[in-house]
């Protein structure tokens, strides 16, 4: 990896993934790509792109001699749902333009999808890697789909399209847009700003979820493992620790024993019942030897004492 484009490069995953790219290869050999104009403080180049408008891509892969492409740009789950149409184009019209781009080169692609690939009908404890996917939202379906592209680009034309399906992300840097599991992060804001927090889903709500830092390490370890290591094409199951609100607001007052979480169920509790509660991963874990490092424990301190000083200085 010498010269990365990153599209979504504003989002939640694609702000840290610059900055922890940038600081293993240097800033200069790292392009964001967004539709809005990058946000302070950035050190790497920056190009203002619309996903769905290919030779726009082109033109950026081109200037830059871009060999590697973490496509993240998408539309997440609860705002997907509001904007269903805008979802399917960006989210697989992005990616459709991505594959036809690294088609007969030799960039390698970095995809990420996500647990929302499972639907109702899917094992809800320890779900495998091989079972019924039937996802009903949207998000899920492009993710799905989009799943089914990366292997027929790999099987047909050689593309070396990697992926992860990623559970809730937990961060401080980046506030999280428009995800189901966004409560997992609004949780902590709330928690320093105001020692209450109603969650819009239900105590018992029990998500798989990750730290930014074992997500970000995940996506560049898939990219730097060998070829061979990586065989599954459509995309790996992926997970960290999986909780529920109740467990995530108990762990806060072991360190903040006044706070107090509401709760005032959304939309976006049938999104998460849809859901796994808790992920196989073995096959990440064998094919090519992911290991997380961060557990609910270690996540609530680091939250907590990351956002005391970025929100109070
Ligand atoms: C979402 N954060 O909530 C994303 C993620 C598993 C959830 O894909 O839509």
């Amino acid at each position: 990896m010498k010269k990365i484009l990153i599209t979504g490069a504003n989002g939640q995953i694609g702000s840290e993934l610059a900055e922890n790219l940038g600081e293993q290869i240097g800033m200069k050999n790292i392009v964001g790509l967004d539709l809005r104009p990058a946000l302070p403080p950035y050190k790497h180049a920056h190009e203002i792109v619309d996903v769905t408008q290919k030779e726009a891509i082109r033109h950026i892969i081109e200037k830059y001699e871009i060999d590697t492409i973490f496509h993240l740009a998408s539309l997440l789950s609860a705002v997907g749902e509001k904007n269903p149409d805008q979802a399917w184009t960006v989210n697989m019209g992005g990616l459709k333009n991505v594959l036809d781009l690294a088609r007969g080169t030799k960039i390698k692609v970095f995809w990420p999808s996500s647990i929302a690939v499972f639907g109702p009908n899917s094992p809800k404890q320890n779900t495998p890697q091989n079972t019924i996917l039937d996802p009903n939202t949207m998000y899920g379906i492009t993710k799905r789909a989009g799943e089914l592209l990366c292997q027929y680009y790999f099987d047909k034309f050689d593309v070396d399209v990697r992926s992860v399906r990623y559970p809730g992300i937990i961060s401080y840097k980046t506030e999280p847009g428009g995800g189901t599991t966004d409560y997992a992060v609004e949780i902590f804001y709330e928690a320093i700003k105001n020692r209450v927090y109603t969650c819009f889903v239900g105590p018992e709500t029990r998500l798989p979820m990750m730290y930014m830092d074992d997500a970000v390490r995940s996506a560049i370890e898939i990219m730097q493992a060998d070829r061979e290591a990586v065989k599954l094409r459509t995309s790996y199951n992926l997970t960290a620790v999986s909780f529920s609100v109740a467990e995530m607001a108990a762990e806060i007052q072991k360190h903040m024993p006044e706070f107090k979480c509401n709760y005032k169920p959304d939309f976006r509790q049938e999104i998460a019942n849809s859901w796994p509660q808790d992920i196989d991963d073995s096959s990440a874990r064998e094919h090519w030897s992911w290991r997380h490092k961060y557990d609910l424990g270690s996540i609530t301190q680091d939250m907590l004492a990351k956002l005391e000083k970025k929100i109070h200085g």
